[in-house]
């Protein structure tokens, strides 16, 4: 399919994206998909909520953001590189995955490529005989670790940038990234296009890039200002919309689109998948200096990015850059790690309803109970037709809570356009637009025995696959 910017997006078969969707949806006769639907490649990386970024590379040594390519590249010596100690320092606090800048603007690669001269084997580290992302890769295989590349297109180091030579080095380049460190999960395209060291401007040749990936890493997600899978959520704040829609006019849009801002909320009738994703940095820069170490950001900055992310239908994509020894600061590992324990303190008292009843179901397999059984491929499904309907949750006795955990089953499609909750006597106590994959609402500790969710407004019958309330304390 040609865009209206000109790029050629490959596009997952109508019918696939509709025979896996009612795979996905039980087989009772489940509800129709409602278009657009994500592909399973999709679906996962959803699930994949945080995970961290990697900005390494001559900028951790220079104090540059935006390296000019001009560096010598033996400056880049990280003399205790540790990849086992970011994988560790990640997972322990909770998160799934990690990408790194394989190469940024600078040009420079953390692996000894065949289509540079500005690469890890011409620095002073290990010798010249180095790999950056064979060491990740091989830390992740280790600990079960997602890994994913981001590979800038713009180059200020290639002499071939500017011409349309470039595109097949840089095609080739992506080639032995995808091909030589085992299955990665997310392939991250910058918008950034300058010059190169000749002055001139590339043209990329998106379709032959998106071709590369999907030859060699079929189950990665694309990221882009545009998607093809994923898309920039228009900041780098961390903050998703409060309305916030995974479907997008995608054809509208391409990378370094001017019209970013309207990635935040993604449009409700949008011709294809491709969510948010919030890459945000742990410091006031990408990459690391010393002169930052004061200024990681705080327990409570990083509770309102993940609330603002994870919370709104996004991923969390935090930057945790590792310092020029090559290992992540202590000052980060710490503040990830007290995160992690109060964004989990704050699910640590789930509360279980003793009766679950809805205004209407699709068939006994959709009925309300099944948006309460913890089970996130099992969902209530109003009955065909309806765009509103209300779940009544009943705890047997007055519960107290301070948050409310929303998903849709996102295999049919996402489709509430707003909702609310109420509790005994009418009470109001929180409102939203759209759901999507998760929405977390927080809210004062509010006591109620009888709780109700109730859908306002939806593009087709809501289905929900999952309703939790969760308790301030035992
Ligand atoms: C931007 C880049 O220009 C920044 O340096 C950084 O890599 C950020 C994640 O994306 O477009």
């Amino acid at each position: 399919m040609t865009t209206a910017s000109g790029i050629m997006y490959p596009q997952a078969p109508l019918l696939t994206m509709l025979i896996a969707a009612t795979l996905l949806a039980g087989k009772d006769g489940a509800p129709a998909p409602l278009a657009p639907v994500p592909a399973s490649r999709q679906i996962e990386w959803q699930r994949t909520e945080r995970y961290c970024f990697v900005h390494f590379g001559p900028n951790t040594f220079t104090g540059e953001e935006w390296g000019h390519g001009t560096e010598d590249p033996k400056i880049f010596n990280p003399k205790h590189l540790d990849c086992d100690q970011w994988v560790k320092s990640m997972k322990d606090a909770g998160f799934k995955g990690v990408i790194i800048t394989a190469k940024h603007h600078d040009g420079f690669c953390l692996w000894p490529s065949k289509y540079s001269t500005h690469t890890v084997a011409q620095s002073l580290w290990k010798g010249g005989k180095g790999d950056v992302l064979k060491e990740l890769s091989v830390a992740c295989r280790k600990a079960q670790f997602k890994m994913g590349v981001y590979l800038s297109p713009w180059d200020r180091n290639h002499p071939s940038y500017g011409t349309a030579e470039y595109n097949q080095t840089f095609a080739h380049m992506l080639e032995e990234v995808l091909t030589k460190y085992g299955p990665m999960f997310e392939v991250w395209f910058d918008g950034a296009n300058g010059e190169g060291p000749n002055g001139k401007k590339q043209v990329y040749d998106w379709p032959l890039f998106i071709g590369v990936v999907r030859k060699y890493q079929p189950k990665a997600v694309i990221f882009s200002d545009a998607g093809p899978d994923i898309r920039w959520v228009g900041n780098e704040g961390g903050i998703a919309g409060e309305t916030s829609w995974s479907n997008l006019n995608r054809d509208q849009y391409f990378p370094g689109t001017p019209r970013y801002a309207e990635l935040t909320e993604g449009q409700e009738n949008g011709t294809n998948w491709v969510a948010p994703e919030c890459d945000v940095s742990i410091r006031p820069g990408w990459f690391w200096r010393a002169t930052e170490n004061s200024k990681v950001k705080s327990v409570d900055q990083l509770r309102e990015i993940y609330y603002a992310s994870v919370g709104r239908n996004s991923s969390m994509l935090l930057n945790v850059p590792p310092n020029s020894d090559g290992l992540i600061s202590i000052e980060d590992v710490t503040r990830l790690k007290e995160f992690d324990q109060s964004i989990k303190s704050d699910v640590a008292h789930p509360l279980k309803p003793e009766r679950v009843e809805a205004d209407s179901a699709f068939g006994k397999d959709h009925w309300a109970d099944k948006a309460t059984d913890g089970n996130s491929e099992s969902y209530w499904a109003a009955k065909d037709g309806a765009t509103s309907a209300t779940l009544s949750l009943d705890y047997g006795k007055t519960v107290t809570f301070n948050m409310i955990v929303l998903s849709e089953f996102i295999p049919l499609g996402q489709r509430v356009k707003k909702f609310h909750i109420e509790v005994d006597g009418g009470q109001v106590v929180a409102s939203g637009t759209t759901i999507g994959n998760k929405r977390i609402l927080r809210i004062n500790p509010t006591s109620a025995r009888r709780v109700k969710v109730v859908i306002e407004d939806s593009r087709a019958a809501p289905i929900l696959s999952e309703v939790k309330l969760y308790s301030p304390d035992n």
